[in-house]
């Protein structure tokens, strides 16, 4: 996409929204910081700039340490009896990640796809698809910074959760100098870093850390230790009492280990079905080792299922793994 096309598309869905009074943004099921801090900065923008009717509907439950944001108690968990005319998808890739049911989506006069997902599938009638902004939070900017409005401090802090969570605080290969730009913008804006920071990085619960700590005596490394591999039972899941599917702190935590360059996590669903997710740091591409699970995802962060017991699917996948680095 051109960056004719794209400030043209950013200029249309503008004048879009200024022609809808009854609007509904919402995003992904299992938010994270970028679909939730996108759904508030741009719901924020919109009831500040416009006199418009505007659901911000996340259908799941917040996280926890999300519940800081500036707007949160504004969001809705459904959209019973409330009528809508614009559709705005945030973060989405496809509309079975929306939380909601299909028929709405023809229901609408219009559906816009704000995404950064390359495989985006520009189910909208207007597809903001870029998929070299490190996150949804990034194109929500350029957005609001062609509307004219001022950024005021809620607004960033919610932008600046959306690219810091999706970048993991500036430190993945998504993020560019743009990313800085835009973050230097917000930090003009007076937000308090530390608020944000400490939620979204220094807030692990006790039972998540438990969870850790079960986890990680099963940590075991092989190839000269440059894979480390762990396993979360049902078993560790119930006693930790770790309501949360977010497990992705135990396979970050097994990566920081500085020899290792790939790990990973078998997470026991039931007897047969184990999750994995694959993290790496330098040269090895784990996206080719779920692919040949039929997973998915990125170099670095990648996942799939498997439909086995955890031993049987401990030695599988170890030994793609172990391929990989030939
Ligand atoms: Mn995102």
């Amino acid at each position: 996409m051109g960056m004719n096309n794209y400030s043209e598309l950013l200029l249309k869905a503008i004048s879009v929204i200024e022609n809808y009074d009854n609007i509904c943004i919402t995003s992904h099921v299992n938010p994270d910081g970028d679909s939730i801090g996108s759904v508030l900065a741009l719901g924020l923008v919109i009831k500040k700039k416009f006199n418009k009717h505007i659901t911000m509907l996340v259908p799941d439950k917040v996280p926890n340490n999300l519940t800081f944001l500036p707007g949160i108690d504004l969001i809705e968990t459904d959209l019973i009896g409330q009528k809508v005319d614009l559709f705005i998808a945030l973060d989405c890739g496809d509309e079975n990640r929306l939380g909601v049911e299909k028929s709405l989506l023809e229901s609408v006069s219009v559906v816009i796809n704000i995404d950064h997902h390359i495989t985006n599938t520009d189910f909208g009638h207007i597809n903001i698809v870029n998929p070299k902004a490190s996150s949804t939070g990034e194109i929500v900017y350029d957005l609001i910074n062609h509307m004219n409005v001022e950024l005021d401090k809620d607004i960033a802090t919610c932008i600046y959760t959306a690219i810091s969570s999706d970048t993991g605080s500036f430190k993945y290969d998504n993020t560019t100098s743009k990313t800085h730009m835009i973050a230097s913008k917000l930090l003009d804006a007076r937000i308090d870093t530390n608020i944000i920071n400490t939620n979204l990085y220094q807030s692990r619960s006790i039972e998540k850390t438990n969870l850790l700590v079960a986890s990680l005596n099963t940590l075991e490394f092989f190839n000269n230790k440059k894979i480390g591999l762990a396993m979360i039972t049902k078993k560790m899941l119930e006693e930790s009492n770790a309501t949360s599917e977010e497990t992705d702190f135990v396979v970050n935590f097994i990566r920081d280990i500085d020899i290792v360059e790939v790990a990973c996590i078998l997470k026991e669903i039931d007897n047969n079905t184990i999750k994995i997710s694959f993290r790496s740091k330098k040269h090895v591409d784990v996206s080719q080792i779920a692919k040949s699970f039929n997973g998915g995802g990125h170099a670095k962060a990648s996942g799939c299922t498997i439909y086995m017991n955890i031993e049987e699917g401990k030695q599988l996948v170890l030994e793609e793994i172990v391929k990989a680095f030939r």
